[in-house]
């Protein structure tokens, strides 16, 4: 489905713009499904409102309990991409997740690899974020640390603000040099956005976010993770108690309720 440079530049990269993937007819209907998880958030709510009074509505695992967000992870040509971009013959659904800041809400998504946050090993773990807005630098565009995903390296998760869930210190995790402080020592990658555009990147890809500073334009992200062949459980200390799965143990296959299986090849 994909050309050959792209699969290319998200192995080498760990992260690649898909532009217009995503048709209108989606981006209008999880755009609806937005509007009612702000109206009604579930049990795995993390938004909250800033000291400057502005809104972040973060949520997930919110594909349980909204057709349209089901749907999404499961019809949506996502499964099939993430298959041809890991290369994988099988994919399951890991989770869903909002990140909606509102005009405004200028606080940043701290730099991180998502994989520590996660109770999964193995390398075919990848998400796609995508935009519900026109995206750019000042409203908060998405960053990543070239090929960092190769890296190796753990980075302990911590609060993405101030209240936020606690993590326990994950077994050889380390913390997240200032990447902020050193940019130019880095290889940053970002891209633009129009709605329907989408970012797949690798779950041990180093990524952060500005914030929003426009107070003309919301920034809705929506992104879902899905897993290859290689991925098991972990149930060892440092991952978000609200993605666990209290079915499975350490090294057992992720096919489950919670992690169902969307696509085999
Ligand atoms: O949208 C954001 O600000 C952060 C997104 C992110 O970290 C993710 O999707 O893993």
């Amino acid at each position: 489905m994909l050309p050959a440079e792209t699969i290319e530049t998200f192995r080498r990269d760990g992260a690649v713009l898909l532009p217009g993937v995503i048709s209108g007819d989606w981006v209008a209907r999880v755009r609806e499904a937005i509007e009612r998880d702000i109206a009604e958030p579930g049990p795995f709510c993390h938004g909250y409102t800033l000291e400057n009074g502005r809104r972040f509505h973060g949520n997930m695992r919110i594909w349980e309990n909204d057709p349209t967000f089901h749907d999404y992870c499961f019809d949506s040509p996502l499964p099939a991409l993430a298959a041809d971009l890991m290369g994988a013959s099988r994919i399951t659904l890991f989770y869903d997740q909002l990140f909606v800041k509102e005009e405004g809400s200028d606080h940043p998504t701290r730099w991180h690899n998502d994989q520590p946050y996660w109770p999964v090993r193995g390398r075919q773990v990848m998400s796609f974020w995508l935009a519900l807005d026109e995206v750019t630098t000042d409203s908060g565009r998405l960053e990543f640390v070239a090929s960092s995903h190769n890296w190796e390296r753990w980075f302990q998760p911590e609060p993405f603000a101030p209240g936020g869930a606690e993590y326990e210190r994950g077994e050889n995790y380390e913390d997240i040099p200032d990447i902020d402080a050193d940019r130019d020592a880095y290889n940053l990658i970002g891209w633009d956005m129009q709605p329907g555009d989408v970012i797949a990147f690798h779950a041990m890809a180093v990524h952060g976010a500005g914030g929003n500073h426009r107070l003309d334009r919301r920034r809705r992200g929506y992104t879902v993770r899905y897993c290859g062949d290689d991925a098991t459980y972990f149930g060892g200390p440092g991952p978000n108690a609200g993605l666990r799965n209290p079915n499975l143990n350490t090294g057992d296959d992720l096919a489950s309720d919670q992690y169902p299986v969307v696509w085999t090849r």
